[in-house]
């Protein structure tokens, strides 16, 4: 075989392992791979910097492919690129336990950047890791050396374009001016349904001209010159990020399904693979087939692949010996090591008789700790002010000025969720973002992406229940808590009052490997008296007893929030009734959840069976904690436009309304056990 041919075979081969394996599989999108290998088989091996040995090492060239369904495409280029991806395992393609899930997944495969196959996730992610890099850079580049200096390159769909969350990611990143960013737009015409144009119109060029994005054009992904000339354009643009438009044919290659949307979501079957085969010049009976000349063509790669790292490992020896400390401190970073200074410049609340919202306990907390802190970076979809996130005599994030900490995503829920989710995935940074709890679910699947990767991310969720007030059903959330309990992993967090807030904030912190939401409320709640009542660090175990009649209780009243301090008020009132009670602040349900059998039995003991729920949202699975017996107070519809202290009256958060609930439980308890 001729030398000038190997990219051709190379790029087949990817066709080829990608058809296969979809076909063995039985299942799979061979389309988009059959189309877009050129572009994978050119990147990574002319253009980007990557090692297969060390997919971690900080500094290479990301690539995210955001059309996730073509995963087979990742999959064979990193298993021809040398990743610890082998043959079998791409012969066991979207099996059991396989590393080579159907969608690709952050954490299973070697070289996989991100999850992807929710459409237009991946192209936020990458925003969101062009940022990170960005305040990074910012942080550790120094004339001369630019120690954190890479591409991020990315394939996105008809569908990725479609979504959303794809056009609040772009606006942000060509405001932003990202030009470390390079995609390429995978413009076959096809969708699922069909042809793209039953429902997609617009100008692409224009729209991402809008957009501040610089726009090129490949009108044959299979002439790899075009290739070469649009990546070489787009990274010479560092002022603006870049779309490569680019021609493609889902099923490149098949006589009967190229162009068309039968090779989009389904195995070709035998008879057409083999014609494909043949068509391409490939030998038909075999299958997972990489011609020698093709394996001995990336073995040689190899060395080039470890000179790039060796070239910064040296690089970054000259940086450590100039800037020792800067050269700890981003090993460290990256690590995830950012000390615990932070720990001791936490807030405290001892004003007992002061109210505050646990909204602007929070804000507190961020600006106590943010100098301690410098890997914490994050902000608002434009509610900064009434999140209390924006950090006090910090800098903006900005095209001028990427040291900035404090992020405006604008009204962009979505996009900033995919886009801390990207910032997390780069690494070095702690990201949050906030916004009103009502609106994370403009942001669940960004957020069960989130989970599902185990990353770190924290949701700053404020105006946490109908006690926001006035704003209304529109703006109360109900729902919402148990919407992002239902997500598994995610750790969620509503605070009692100050000092559970500040708790709340430690355990955000220090909580690995999966994000953790805080629920906070906008109204003031008192702080409660942690000279009567037990300690705030009670949190970090997710429920504690805050107090206890002397008498053994009988009845236990778990709340959330700012619903604590109304369980403390009727547990007075029960008091004086001769009544034995515990309150029992419940923060998080995950976090107790994760307790030993033996503590939450010494927080809800089985033998008290009358227990009240008290948390100003629907009760669905509170009921695992009141038993048979155990009565809510919850909300159960909307709410409703009013002031808030008319709203909790309205809707049955009042002592008297609780009492009762207390009465009708313990008498239901009692003519129980009476059989
Ligand atoms: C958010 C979301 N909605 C729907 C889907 C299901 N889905 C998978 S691929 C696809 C569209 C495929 O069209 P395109 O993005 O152009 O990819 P191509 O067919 O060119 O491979 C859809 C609707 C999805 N993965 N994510």
């Amino acid at each position: 075989m001729p030398e000038k041919d190997l990219p051709k075979l190379s790029i087949n081969t990817i066709r080829f392992l990608a058809i296969d394996a979809v076909q063995k599989a039985n299942s799979g999108h061979p389309g988009m791979p059959m189309g877009c290998a050129p572009i994978a088989y050119q990147l990574y091996t002319k253009y980007m910097k990557h090692n297969p040995a060390n997919p971690d090492w900080i500094n290479r060239d990301r690539f995210i492919l955001s059309a996730g369904h073509g995963s087979m495409l990742l999959y064979s280029i990193l298993h021809l690129c040398g990743y610890k991806i082998s043959l079998d395992d791409i012969k066991n393609f979207r099996q059991w336990k396989s590393i080579t899930a159907g969608h690709p997944e952050f954490g299973l495969a070697p070289g996989v950047e991100t999850t992807t196959g929710p459409l237009g996730q991946g192209f936020a992610n990458a925003v969101g890791m062009a940022i990170a890099q960005e305040y990074l850079g910012s942080l550790f580049n120094k004339d001369g050396i630019r120690i954190l200096d890479h591409f991020i390159y990315g394939i996105c769909s008809d569908g990725d374009l479609m979504e959303g969350i794809s056009h609040e990611a772009a606006s942000l990143a060509g405001h932003l001016k990202l030009g470390k960013l390079i995609l390429f737009y995978d413009d076959n015409g096809i969708t699922i349904d069909g042809k793209t144009s039953l429902a997609f119109s617009e100008n692409i060029q224009k729209r991402f001209e809008a957009y501040n994005w610089q726009v090129l054009d490949i009108d044959d992904v299979n002439d790899l010159s075009q290739i070469d000339k649009a990546v070489e354009q787009a990274r010479r643009e560092t002022n603006k990020p870049t779309l490569i438009i680019t021609k493609t044919h889902i099923g490149f290659g098949s006589p009967n399904k190229q162009d068309s949307a039968a090779s989009h979501g389904a195995p070709l079957g035998e008879a057409e693979v083999k014609l494909t085969k043949k068509n391409l010049g490939w030998p038909e009976d075999k299958q997972f087939y990489i011609p020698e000349e093709v394996s001995d063509h990336f073995g040689e790669m190899k060395s080039a692949f470890n000179d790039y790292e060796n070239e910064w490992n040296s690089q970054f020896e000259t940086y450590k010996k100039k800037y020792p400390a800067d050269a700890e401190k981003l090993l460290k970073y990256f690590s995830g090591d950012f000390g615990n200074e932070w720990a001791e410049a936490l807030p405290s609340f001892a004003n007992y008789s002061e109210q505050i919202a646990t909204r602007s306990a929070s804000g507190k907390v961020l600006n106590s700790i943010f100098q301690k802190l410098p890997t914490l970076i994050g902000g608002s979809a434009d509610l900064a002010e009434s999140n209390n996130t924006l950090i006090n005599g910090q800098s903006v994030f900005s095209s001028e000025n990427y040291s900035g900490r404090n992020i405006y995503f604008g009204i962009r829920e979505h996009a900033m969720a995919g886009i801390v989710n990207g910032m997390s995935l780069y690494g070095g940074v702690i990201p949050y973002c906030g916004t009103f709890l009502i609106f994370s679910d403009y942001m669940r699947p960004s957020i069960r992406l989130a989970s599902l990767m185990k990353l770190k991310t924290i949701y700053v969720f404020t105006h946490d229940s109908i006690g926001l007030g006035e704003d209304g059903p529109t703006h109360q959330p109900i729902e919402q808590l148990a919407v992002l309990r239902a997500i598994p992993e995610v750790v969620v967090i509503r605070p009692a009052d100050a000092n559970e807030t500040v708790e709340a904030w430690k355990t955000a912190i220090t909580h690995k490997e999966s994000p953790v939401a805080l629920a906070l409320t906008r109204q003031k709640v008192p702080v409660l008296d942690r000279s009567k009542f037990a300690s705030a660090e009670n949190l970090s175990k997710g429920a504690y007893t805050l107090v206890q009649s002397e008498k053994n209780p009988q009845v236990i009243l778990m709340a959330s929030g700012s619903e604590v301090a109304l369980g403390v008020d009727v547990f007075h009132s029960l008091q004086a009734e001769g009544i034995g009670a515990r309150v029992v602040s419940f923060p998080s349900w995950e976090l107790f959840e994760a307790q030993s059998d033996e503590f939450k039995e010494s927080v809800l003991p089985k033998s008290v069976k009358a227990r009240i729920s008290i948390e100003a949202g629907v009760k669905q699975g509170w009921e695992k904690y009141l038993g048979d017996y155990g009565e809510a107070i919850s909300i159960e519809k909307f709410g409703a436009s009013a002031p808030y202290e008319v709203l909790f009256k309205e809707y049955g958060f009042t002592t008297e309304n609780i009492l009762a609930a207390v009465q009708r439980v313990l008498s239901k308890v009692h003519s129980t056990s009476k059989f």
